[in-house]
């Protein structure tokens, strides 16, 4: 690191060494005992990829997720831990600490910060990734000692692709046996081996970014095979049961609604059995890959375990944004190497149960992850979840504060702008309840703020939405008309921020992103890879009728397919707050 200065974070504050006296944190565990006598933890961090809030186990799902789910029964999971609603600013965020828009006005751009691998590796670490970078650089240059895995957004899971490298050289998938997801966890496995080899004196930082459940939806058929048939019951249904478990396992309290289905979903009743068995595959072979995630989750825990190495690791998980509504054309036949298959808008509601909207959006559904801290020697299991909000963007101040480390003031000659996280290791350590901030959240015209319990937020240049989260964390009650003194608070919130000169946004809000446009225009779009136009399955539900009628789509059927995506809205003309959603 070319650091010549250093930002070093606060180390325990007598109130929080008082508090933790007091709760007996310090002097009754002899797991606390131990972590000191094995000195600085070792961390991981587990990135899943487009993964809905709700597929976990203990997140209500139906996925079998053993791996995972003891992780949380362990440790402690978040309710409110948000990330940027998609792959390049939540990795970005990640990596650098930094939210996107700080340097850039492009998200994928983060040559100026100093990178996790350099700032953790200044702390005395060895460090490891191994998964999708999706960021700008190579791992291998920007402080990973080890690197094994793939540069772009996505690779297909039977072939790979030629991004991938080992340790800063070029990689060849083999032709035949290859699945990306098994191969990244075989990765994390021998580094984690050979760095306790080579250097068992050293304290390990292994980032383990997996592709999975992104597209491709490509999944091993005997992963398949466990999941054939189980979503047959629709997804109607799926969805109630997710809702049902995460109010049994504590996680959706009374303030938690589940929102209507929108109305460019069809009901699972109105399909045919045709489409029906087709929906099934396709969320049956979403859930294998999860699963194949989870198997992978495992790998690791065990080897942590067999090199008795567990008790003092950190192992953080979460997800980079919720799941997508994309349902690109795709080419090959659903599931085999080469095609270009997602899971549509309608799994995709399931997946993100009981949360408002999807990826990219920076609604409760695009931007909210699930995330479980473990750590044996010190976080004391919970069985309640974790509400306060928590940010991606906290993770690189708390592995500061965890790690000894310090943030360089200048960095490739240039002066380094604060963090804006700030660690949560108190809440890890001792339950502590921080003091409440203000949280900025833009991806494009997609824009949010969350302050003491409400949330202001917006869509693709839709009108500004306010929700009151204490008593609807599911965004189902708008309050921007009822409550204008909250709105009028948090719009002025909004708009001083994004006006700061440090803050850069490559589109206003009101305006359209141009390079998205989700379910509705399957007519025109073609997926990374995809050599011919196929229909896609949902818009084919209306398709197929207009065709049967001898017609086109009609504009209120094209509106109801874009409402599948961005939900109801009220109607132009009936709402005042547009005109105040203004930016820098
Ligand atoms: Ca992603």
């Amino acid at each position: 690191m070319s650091a010549t200065e250093t930002r070093g974070l606060a180390p325990l504050s007598r109130r929080q060494f008082l508090k933790m006296l007091a709760a007996g944190t310090l002097l009754a565990p002899l797991a606390a005992v131990h972590a000191a006598d094995a000195g600085k933890p070792n961390i991981v961090i587990i990135l899943t990829d487009d993964m809905g809030f709700s597929d976990l186990g203990c997140y209500g799902g139906e996925v079998n997720t053993p791996n995972i789910d003891n992780l949380a029964d362990g440790g402690v999971r978040f309710s409110q831990f948000y990330n940027g609603g998609k792959c390049e600013p939540s990795r970005a965020a990640l990596t650098t600490g930094h939210h996107w828009w700080t340097h850039s006005p492009n998200v994928a751009v983060r040559k100026e910060s100093p990178n996790i691998g350099e700032v953790i590796r200044s702390a005395g670490y060895r460090t490891m990734m191994v998964g999708k970078w999706h960021c700008e650089g190579v791992p291998f240059e920007r402080g990973f000692d080890r690197h094994f895995g793939f540069m772009g957004g996505g690779t297909d899971y039977f072939l790979g692709d030629e991004s991938f490298t080992l340790d800063g050289k070029p990689w060849k998938v083999r032709q035949n046996g290859f699945y990306a997801t098994t191969a990244l966890t075989d990765y994390a496995v021998r580094f984690i081996r050979e760095e306790n080899r080579a250097h068992p004196q050293l304290p390990f930082f292994l980032y383990l970014a997996y592709n999975a459940p992104h597209a491709p939806i490509e999944a091993r058929s005997e992963d398949v095979a466990k999941y054939r048939g189980k979503y047959l019951k629709g997804w109607d249904t799926i969805r109630k049961e997710r809702f049902e478990r995460q109010k049994a396992l504590g996680l959706a309290g009374p303030g938690w609604h589940l929102p209507e289905r929108p109305a460019g979903i069809p009901a699972w009743e109105t399909l045919s059995d045709k489409e029906k068995d087709f929906q099934d595959l396709r969320m049956a072979t979403y859930a294998a890959m999860v699963d194949c995630m989870d198997q992978g989750v495992g790998a690791v825990m065990r080897t942590l375990d067999e090199l008795g190495i567990r008790d003092n690791t950190l192992v953080l998980f979460l997800n980079d944004n919720g799941a997508s509504p994309n349902d690109r054309v795709r080419g090959k036949e659903f599931g085999s190497p080469g095609s270009t298959w997602q899971m549509g808008v309608a799994w995709a509601f399931v997946s993100n149960t009981p949360l408002k909207y999807y990826k990219r959006t920076q609604h409760s559904g695009g931007v909210t992850t699930p995330c479980i801290a473990s750590w044996p020697a010190v976080i004391r299991p919970r069985k309640e979840f974790e509400d306060q909000p928590c940010h991606i963007t906290d993770i690189l101040p708390t592995l500061i504060e965890l790690t000894g480390g310090s943030y360089p003031v200048r960095f490739s000659g240039k002066e380094q702008p604060p963090l804006p996280g700030r660690s949560f290791v108190p809440i890890l350590k001792n339950n502590e309840v921080l003091p409440q901030r203000t949280l900025y959240f833009s991806l494009f015209n997609n824009m949010a703020i969350v302050d003491h319990g409400w949330r202001l937020v917006t869509a693709y240049g839709q009108p500004w939405q306010l929700y009151d989260l204490s008593n609807d964390r599911t965004e189902t009650h708008d309050l921007a008309m009822t409550r204008p003194e909250r709105l009028k608070e948090m719009l002025a919130l909004q708009k001083a921020f994004f006006e700061r000169p440090d803050v850069k946004l490559r589109l206003q809000p009101g305006e359209r992103e141009p390079a998205f446009a989700p379910v509705f225009k399957a007519d025109g779009s073609k997926g990374p890879g995809a050599k011919e136009d196929v229909e896609d399955p949902d818009f084919s539900l209306l398709l197929a009728k207009a065709r049967a009628e001898g017609r086109q789509l009609s504009e209120s059927e094209l509106e109801t397919l874009r409402k599948s995506y961005t939900g109801p809205q009220p109607a132009p003309g009936k709402r005042k707050n547009k005109a105040k959603a203004k930016g820098p």
